[in-house]
């Protein structure tokens, strides 16, 4: 590891790497690891790396942490990248690839910054970790709180969490608050909390470790495509954390002198929940948060995403874009791709196809490109909305004839007949 300090987005004022804080003293904006990548030039080689399992820890030397002693681990990325040729081939796209982060040991991206917000965690000689979460956050961090053997308190919207993560978090141990209230006040509550309360170490995606681990994500795309990272990366963004830190990934790579161009970020959102992606539309330098967030992709119901400002960042430096999809375009989008590739992801996750197929629509991407698009959870996070959302299962009694009779198998088959 190298040296390393908080550094505000903002004003630039720098804070020891080992001071507890979530953000700026001076102005109250957000903080960001900051490496003092000179002396790491030379000791970060790719050939190391390539020697070690593709995971969040083979990027060892690009993770602010101190003692290997204390990581927690889960085995957490490593996901695949699939190439989507069927779907691809039905957006008449080239090179569609799927990274599915349903993959990771609780099923969501979130594992990625919990393996090192946890390691942190320990290494700060806390003993509570909490978060506002609209499900996975809460499931992972549940999850790698009992593995570091801490106490866990979350806090999540009552009756808008997919069933999947609240069972997560209830079998991980984690002392679970439904409040009644949306995720924008769960998080404002975990935050005054985590203020008042030294005791409380905050795991949202304000803290800058969390990032730090999710942002191997580039690394991994880096790997995985032979270095040669897309053209264009599409995602869903809620709290915006996600697509802040797999920008600072692929800055990093520049940095190190690993690649030349950098994928164009593009971030999807919820009609219902889309602060950042209006901004963009908008051409406006702030969000205006939205005050009753709604959409059946729970996962992604915020109104207020923290990470605002480094998200607009990410996409605006990267001459990427946003779009927003409706709940009708989601559950499509999420039909598409299990019927299509095999793979079954959750409702935010299907975003992202969503907001690929509209952008393809209204002609901002190009067909050529090499799309990446990230699929962030599993789809049996939210079963009941899969169920919902097919054709119901046939009914028969348990007899071969009633069942011939319903497939239409009961007459024999015609011969084969040679057309030749
Ligand atoms: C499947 O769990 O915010 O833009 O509290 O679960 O980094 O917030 C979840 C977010 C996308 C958005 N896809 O990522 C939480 C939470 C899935 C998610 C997002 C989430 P960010």
């Amino acid at each position: 590891m190298s040296s390393c300090v908080l550094r505000c987005i903002e004003c630039g004022t720098r804070y020891g790497i080992d001071e507890k804080i979530y953000s700026c003293r001076k102005c109250g904006d957000l903080l960001e690891v900051e490496f003092e990548f000179r002396e790491f030039k030379g000791r970060v080689e790719k050939s190391s790396w390539t020697e070690r399992p593709l995971s969040v820890w083979r990027y060892r030397e690009v993770l602010p942490v101190f003692d290997d002693s204390k990581i927690v681990t889960l085995k957490e990325g490593g996901t695949n990248l699939y190439g989507c040729s069927n779907l691809g081939k039905h957006f008449g796209l080239t090179n569609l690839y799927v990274k599915n982060e349903g993959e990771n040991p609780t099923g969501s991206f979130k594992d990625r910054g919990m393996t090192v917000g946890i390691t942190r965690a320990l290494e700060l000689g806390v003993r509570t970790v909490i978060c506002a979460s609209t499900g996975n956050t809460s499931a992972s961090l549940a999850a790698y709180a009992a593995k570091a053997g801490l106490s866990c308190i979350v806090l999540i919207p009552s009756g808008k969490i997919a069933y999947g993560k609240l069972a997560q978090a209830m079998i991980h141990g984690a002392r679970v608050v439904q409040i009644e209230g949306d995720f924008d006040q769960a998080l404002e509550m975990v935050l005054q909390l985590s203020e008042k309360h030294e005791e409380l170490y905050l795991l949202n995606s304000i803290n800058p470790f969390r990032l730090e681990g999710q942002k191997t994500l580039a690394y991994e795309l880096w790997d995985q495509m032979s270095h040669v990272p897309p053209s264009r990366i599409i995602l869903p963004v809620g709290n915006a954390g996600n697509i802040s830190a797999i920008w600072k990934g692929f800055t990093e790579l520049r940095r190190l002198g690993f690649i030349d161009e950098l994928p164009k970020m593009t971030g999807i959102q919820a009609e219902g929940a889309a602060p950042i992606a209006q901004a963009v539309k908008q051409g406006r330098e702030e969000i205006i948060p939205v005050s009753m967030p709604e959409t059946i992709a729970t996962a992604i119901r915020i109104g207020a995403p923290v990470s605002w400002k480094k998200a607009l960042r990410a996409i605006r430096e990267s001459k990427g874009t946003a779009e927003t999809v409706t709940d009708q375009e989601i559950l499509e989008a999420q039909r598409a791709l299990a019927r299509s590739e095999g793979l079954f992801v959750e409702p935010a996750s299907a975003a992202s196809i969503a907001g690929l197929k509209k952008l393809l629509e209204t002609g901002e991407l190009d067909r050529n490109e090499d799309i990446v698009c990230v699929t962030t959870g599993h789809g049996l996070k939210d079963p009941e909305i899969a169920v919902r959302t097919s054709e119901e299962p046939y009914r028969a009694d348990a007899q071969t004839a009633s069942i011939e009779k319903l497939l239409g198998l009961s007459k024999p088959l015609p011969l084969a007949v040679s057309s030749r």
